[in-house]
């Protein structure tokens, strides 16, 4: 992912309809206006129960207890937690992943899903095409994947709310600072797998200290394609990976084994559950197979203040992306934060 400075953008504030102020962000150049609102991506899946105890997967448990408000951007009240930072922190370092569940209070995560719609209804239609990905880009209600979402005033605010840093800098041991922002979907019956990869092999920083918090916007399970992670993974170093045909991801781990696939867990979630795994985890998400649920996350990807980017490597991923992209028929492939 780049480092990326902030482009100009202008914002009003309107009252949202509790009477709150609220910030809309409005891109350079942006229309203001009727563009087809895309419902569909914003209905939320209700929490099912069954699917957390689906027993044809393992299910990742979190140790950590959520409890007290902190805060004060009056639009983002994130709760903390008080389970002690020794077992979590602990757990991620063994795992390579942790899991939190109902991380956001519910009026924030209510919030979160209010501005991406907003950002998906009005904003992305002025977006290149290498910020937003459509599994079929003449059905809107195909969106796949956005990225550089902290471009707009309201996300660029979001993501530097403490609860995001507190944890990311707990985790990783050292001030960590959110690098970028991304949004997956798989929409119902569309065949993109995830294909398996290691997020550091995109990112190229040294030493790996860099997090992906994913945060589960519908009910997540087997049949949509939750997220699976193969744990310890972290502490193996980087896997070979090579070009793979799935857009918004460039390369997957090119030797990926049965063996692999036993040692995977599957990780069953609601929305508001927070999914955070460590540069090098290797983890992979098969298609969704629902025929009516979306699968969609809003993930953030933050580096701890000792890592450093290796840029030939890098230039030699960017260059691989965007390569792959001008194959799978995207124009001007402009080289974004691509996995
Ligand atoms: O949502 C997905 O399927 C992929 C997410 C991912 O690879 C990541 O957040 O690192």
């Amino acid at each position: 992912m780049q480092s990326r400075s902030l482009p100009a953008t202008t914002s009003a504030s309107n009252p949202s309809p509790d009477g709150r102020r609220v910030s809309r962000a409005i891109h350079p150049g942006q229309q203001r206006p009727n563009r087809p609102r895309f419902h569909r991506l914003l209905e939320v899946s209700p929490p099912s129960q069954s699917s957390l105890v689906d027993p044809s997967v393992k299910i990742a448990h979190d140790r950590v207890t959520l409890s007290h408000r902190i805060l004060s951007p009056p639009a983002f009240r994130a709760m903390a937690t008080t389970s002690p930072v020794s077992a979590r922190q602990a757990e991620f370092q063994t795992q390579g992943y942790l899991v939190v569940r109902q991380f956001l209070t519910p009026a924030d995560f209510a919030e979160l899903q209010q501005e991406l719609h907003r950002y998906i209804t009005q904003v992305v239609p002025t977006l290149p095409e290498g910020d937003a990905f459509y599994h079929d880009r003449s059905r809107p209600e195909t969106l796949k994947q956005m990225s550089r979402i902290e471009n707009d005033l309201f996300f660029a605010r979001f993501i530097q709310h403490s609860a995001w840093t507190n944890l990311a800098s707990e985790l990783l041991g050292e001030p960590a600072t959110c690098q970028g922002t991304e949004w997956f979907n798989k929409p119902p019956a569309t065949d993109h797998p995830t294909p398996p990869h290691q997020d550091n092999y995109y990112f190229c920083l040294q030493p790996p200290q860099v997090i992906t918090m994913w945060l589960a916007l519908d009910a997540v399970d087997a049949e949509n394609g939750c997220l699976r992670y193969i744990p310890g993974s972290h502490r193996e170093g980087l896997r070979p990976h090579g070009r793979t045909k799935t857009l918004g991801f460039s390369q997957g781990i090119s030797d990926y084994s049965d063996a692999d696939r036993a040692r995977e867990v599957a990780i069953l979630a609601q929305p508001n559950d927070l999914l955070i795994h460590h540069g090098n985890t290797i983890h992979r998400a098969d298609p969704n197979t629902s025929t009516t649920r979306h699968r969609r996350s809003f993930a953030l990807v933050f580096r701890g203040a000792s890592a450093r980017r290796d840029d030939v490597a890098f230039r030699r991923y960017l260059d691989s992306s965007s390569a792959q992209q001008e194959s799978l028929g995207v124009k001007n492939a402009a080289v974004a934060m691509q996995r």
